[in-house]
């Protein structure tokens, strides 16, 4: 072929693909699906649901598939209003689902998880080895049906996916504030909508034993509120998480975070009595004695139950942050480790770990625990979870043992979305490992530690930014692009209240209780730009127990400011003139609406001890907004900040963008942009 015709060739794939193109840019670009896909094509046109849609299950059938059927039935009914849970009578179904086979009795880790999912104009077929992909497949479905020209329905698209990672897990911590079962099973159900397969279940700590032990009863009598959940709820939510396709990893940390354990049994303690339950938050001293023959035969008994209960193979028994002070406080203690040449608590905590990680695997588990596990002795077995940097992680993999990444991951940091996306299992020093360490890699673990966090706004720090983590977990590493997260990202808090997960609702509910109005909409206006402040809520801090209320504006807002992220990209986009008339008018309307906020909010806020605190902050949002409408109306007629204004602004900033009520001011930053633009402008 001479040069010319291939030149020729050239220019007609790239007219037809914009042909192409153009006859696609009706239907959607890409899906709006989070995890999305591993693989998948789009083609045109739509399946239909209407009151005549019917399911059928075809090749292994079981009770998994039947009650995944309701489900799907039952959700789908309410994306669209119509009734569907009954099964079309009248008409072959359009949506077949085929099984090739059962599953094993008790679901395992790296189980075939893949399905193909085939939407065309007048049928769907959902196909998969075994019943864990058809789960998924049902849910991406789920996520497909979107208002259509004539209803509602699913766009045709061919799916070929699976996951990245086997590993995909939320833990969720029951001990500092107890989360009743219909908690843990709502968010259950988010976590199969997004693909998660791993309830890794925090069930004991300084705060509080929320298990029921036969063995050891006092256990949970004496440490606990009386808030604990009996072998039957528990067996329900194992069978409650298997039909979603989720094992449950309990953990029960040792052989520090153990206060609560001591005030039933003190023997087992290092320290001192008389124990109480903690209440306040943060590090505690109490720690087991590892140096007697009582504490493994009782960590034996226990776990020998618990490893009943739990049918997982992996049993997590925590080992974090010994602070080993009454290790070294205990004059016995002190004489054993120099007998036994452990030179250090750190080898004291091995020595332990090595004993328990026998018992665990006497009772045919795998140990799992927090990176501090990790010792030059630690056999290869044990699955390392990585919390104090992903060094950790690598680490694991090179010293031969699987790892889950949690460091990036932690929930009740309140990070932004973006941010935990930004968080890949195999970046960092992971990277340079080779592909055999990358393979003991198992993915990672959001965490949703509860200092401050109660059955009240649980849904709202977990919810929707574990999608993010689900997806960083699931889809191809190559998946990057913040902007298509957060627009599908929207799409999935969507499709959540479905479910029963509403944050919003959650914080509206907190925010009517605040202002004793039914539309506070001023406090509304104020919520929605501010974010809880980390640096308020100090683990450390003597301010906070478990009876502290958590119903003031930084429990009640979510962990990012959707209204403040648009803003600062309508902002970004103004500095650099990229702006549309319209895009500058929203800005500036924005600005004008956050300045006069205050106005009818303050009166408010004083009315009551409980919003009084938040005057400052309605205050900061007026004058950062202020300030905003100033340097946008500069940047417009082209006049230059003065030196001196730039000066007075940036100090306000500054202190409006320092916590004030445990909530920070998330406009502040991107007015900070609007007044650099401003001042920096030559004219
Ligand atoms: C550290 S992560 C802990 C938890 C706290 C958490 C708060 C880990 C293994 N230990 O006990 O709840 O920080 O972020």
């Amino acid at each position: 072929m001479n040069r010319l015709s291939c030149r020729f060739l050239v220019t007609s794939v790239c007219l037809l693909a914009a042909c192409f193109g153009s006859a696609y840019a009706q239907g959607p670009k890409t899906l709006d699906v989070m995890p999305l896909p591993a693989n998948y094509t789009l083609g045109q046109g739509e399946f239909p649901i209407t009151g005549k849609f019917g399911i059928k299950l075809e090749g292994y059938t079981g009770q998994r598939l039947s009650s995944a059927k309701r489900r799907f039935l039952a959700v789908l009914s309410r994306e669209t209003g119509i009734p569907l849970w009954r099964e079309a009578r009248f008409r072959q179904p359009e949506f077949i689902v085929r099984t090739a086979g059962r599953g094993p009795a008790v679901q395992q880790l790296g189980e075939n998880e893949s399905y193909h999912l085939d939407v065309t104009p007048d049928r769907v077929l959902l196909t998969a080895p075994n019943p864990l992909g058809i789960l998924h497949g049902l849910q991406t479905f789920l996520q497909l049906v979107k208002r259509t020209r004539d209803g509602y329905g699913a766009p045709v698209v061919k799916i070929y996916d699976y996951p990245r990672f086997p590993w995909r897990g939320l833990m969720i911590d029951s001990s500092r504030h107890f989360l009743p079962v219909s908690a843990i099973e709502r968010t259950l159900d988010g976590m199969a909508a997004v693909k998660l397969n791993v309830l890794h279940w925090h069930l004991s700590d300084d705060q509080g034993f929320r298990v029921q032990s036969r063995k050891y009863p006092l256990l949970q009598e004496e440490g606990s509120d009386g808030l604990y959940y009996t072998q039957r709820q528990i067996r329900a939510v194992i069978r409650y998480a298997r039909d979603r396709g989720i094992r449950v990893v309990p953990e029960f940390d040792m052989p520090c975070h153990t206060q609560s354990w001591f005030v039933g049994y003190p023997q087992l303690a290092a320290g001192e009595g008389p124990h109480h339950v903690a209440i306040h938050v943060g590090v505690h001293d109490a720690a087991m004695n590892p140096t007697q023959p009582y504490t493994y035969e009782f960590i034996n008994g226990f776990i020998g139950e618990m490893a009943h209960l739990f049918p997982d193979a992996y049993f997590h028994i925590g080992g974090d942050e010994c602070n080993g002070k009454e290790w070294n406080g205990n004059p016995q203690i002190r004489h054993f480790m120099r007998v036994h040449h452990l030179a250090n608590d750190a080898a004291l905590q091995a020595y332990f770990t090595a004993k328990v990680q026998k018992i665990v695997a006497s009772h045919h588990k795998i140990m799992m625990g927090w990176d501090e596990v990790l010792q030059p002795e630690t056999p290869k077995s044990v699955v390392i979870q990585s919390w104090r940097g992903q060094s950790s992680l690598a680490k694991a993999a090179r010293h031969g043992n699987r790892a889950v990444l949690s460091t990036g991951y932690y929930l009740d940091l309140l990070e932004s979305a973006s941010r935990m996306y930004s968080v890949e299992p195999l970046g960092g020093p992971a990277a340079k490992l080779t592909p055999r360490e990358k393979k003991r890699i198992l993915g990672g673990e959001a965490c949703m530690w509860t200092e401050f966090v109660s059955p009240e706004n649980l849904d709202s720090r977990i919810w929707p930014r574990t999608a993010v983590i689900a997806e960083r977990l699931w889809s191809p590493g190559k998946m990057r692009n913040a902007a298509s997260m957060y627009a599908r990202l929207a799409v999935v808090a969507r499709k959540l209240k479905y479910y029963g997960i509403d944050p919003q609702a959650e914080t509206d509910v907190m925010l009517q209780r605040l202002t004793g109005q039914s539309d506070p909409a001023a406090l509304k206006v104020l919520a929605s730009v501010v974010k809880p402040s980390i640096r308020g809520y100090r683990r450390g801090s003597r301010e906070y127990t478990t009876f502290t209320p958590l119903n003031g504006l930084a429990a009640a807002v979510p962990p990012e400011s959707v209204a403040a992220r648009h803003f600062r990209n309508l902002v970004e986009r103004v500095v650099s003139a990229q702006a549309t008339p319209q895009e500058r008018q929203r800005a500036r309307m924005r600005l004008v609406q956050w300045r006069d906020n205050d106005a009818k909010l303050e009166p408010l806020l004083r009315q009551s001890p409980v919003t009084a605190d938040l005057v400052p902050v309605s205050k900061g949002l007026k004058e950062a907004a202020a300030i905003g409408l100033q340097a946008f109306d500069d940047l417009a007629s082209h006049t230059r900040m003065s030196v001196e204004t730039r000066r007075r602004d940036g100090k306000i900033l500054q202190s409006v963008e320092e916590p004030i009520a445990n909530v920070r001011d998330m406009v502040a930053p991107s007015v900070e942009m609007l007044v650099q633009a401003a001042s920096a402008r030559r004219n």
